[in-house]
């Protein structure tokens, strides 16, 4: 189905939806809100341009989306069906082959993104590359002047100036999203930064803007709470690299790295966010590059993406209470 959205800037917005059954969560009958109704937003973007070792990035979309209808709805976090408190829909994917390069395709992610927040949704967007992000950071930013903080999980700390003479690299991901002057960095998961990075990084830290939780001390050196507190009460955005998850939970990318951060360690840090009660205003996903019969990778995505709607839109977490489970 298609719905014109009316917004500010874009007056005549339109968006083609897929069918309920065939989009995210794959919600039907009843249980399928109205795209007008859903509070939540998916945007599928499988931009794959300047991936550098391996790829496969172009897929993610598809792969995450067949993969949540095997997504339980019901979570125990919540002891119920959160989605059902938020509604969701998915935006058909488009063409991303006319776009000649990366600012084109970042200008047209932004304005995606931006009619999708005048329109009073939460944009959730399935790349893709990381490379993506600082378009949909730019529709964010622009409408949060007064700050946004990115909560970003990561292997990579993708503050390169550009990489192989690409200004808008995947490996300059974060630093371009800090060409906004509002825009501060909190990295978690970080363990692969390249020297040239360092002085950038050392500078910026200084001013307060990036601050970095690195995967090697997260059993001894910081606690959820700790990335919970340099997040604050934001506007927050949270963009997503699949691999800041170990290597070996995560094979299926571009560029995978040892040492990573297991399910637990990255719910824990989302869920420490969350009882902040932060102002979530976006996310991206990226980097899931499918590896044919590994679709517990695919399903991985998949559940990480329904608990950040669910955490991002939904009523705070209500679990029982584990030593007497109420059945
Ligand atoms: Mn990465």
């Amino acid at each position: 189905m298609s719905l014109k959205v009316k917004t500010q800037e874009n007056p005549a917005a339109d968006f083609d939806f897929l069918p309920q059954e065939d989009g995210f969560l794959g919600l039907e009958g009843a249980e399928a809100p109205d795209p007008a109704a859903a509070a939540a937003w998916i945007l599928p973007f499988g931009l794959e341009r300047t991936v550098s070792y391996g790829g496969g990035a172009g897929e993610g979309p598809q792969a995450i989306i067949e993969a949540s209808h095997q997504v339980e709805l019901f979570d125990e976090w919540w002891w119920s069906e959160p989605v059902h408190d938020y509604g969701v829909a998915t935006i058909a994917p488009t063409d991303l082959s006319v776009y000649q390069d990366m600012p084109m395709a970042l200008a047209a992610l932004e304005a995606q993104v931006g009619a999708m927040m005048d329109a009073g949704k939460f944009p959730l967007i399935l790349g893709g590359e990381h490379g993506i992000s600082p378009g949909a950071v730019k529709a964010v930013a622009d409408r949060h002047p007064e700050g946004l903080t990115i909560l970003h999980f990561d292997a990579h700390a993708d503050l390169r100036d550009g990489y192989d003479g690409e200004h808008y690299s995947h490996a300059a991901a974060l630093r371009r999203c800090l060409d906004f002057p509002q825009v501060r960095l909190v990295s978690v998961g970080i363990r692969n930064i390249s020297d040239g990075e360092i002085p950038f990084c050392a500078t910026e830290w200084q001013n307060d803007r990036v601050k970095i939780f690195w995967s090697c001390m997260r059993r001894a050196g910081w606690t959820a709470e700790d990335v919970a507190k340099a997040v604050g009460t934001g506007p927050v955005y949270i963009s997503f690299d699949v691999d800041a998850f170990d290597a070996a939970l995560m094979p299926a990318t571009g560029t995978p790295e040892p040492g990573g951060l297991d399910w637990d360690d990255v719910m824990q840090v989302l869920l420490a966010v969350r009882k902040n009660n932060p102002q979530f205003v976006g996310a991206d996903v990226v980097e899931l590059a499918p590896i044919d019969g590994l679709h517990g990778c695919d399903f991985t995505v998949a559940k990480l993406c329904y608990r950040i709607l669910s955490l991002c839109c939904g009523p705070m977490p209500a679990p029982p209470d584990w030593t007497g489970i109420r059945l």
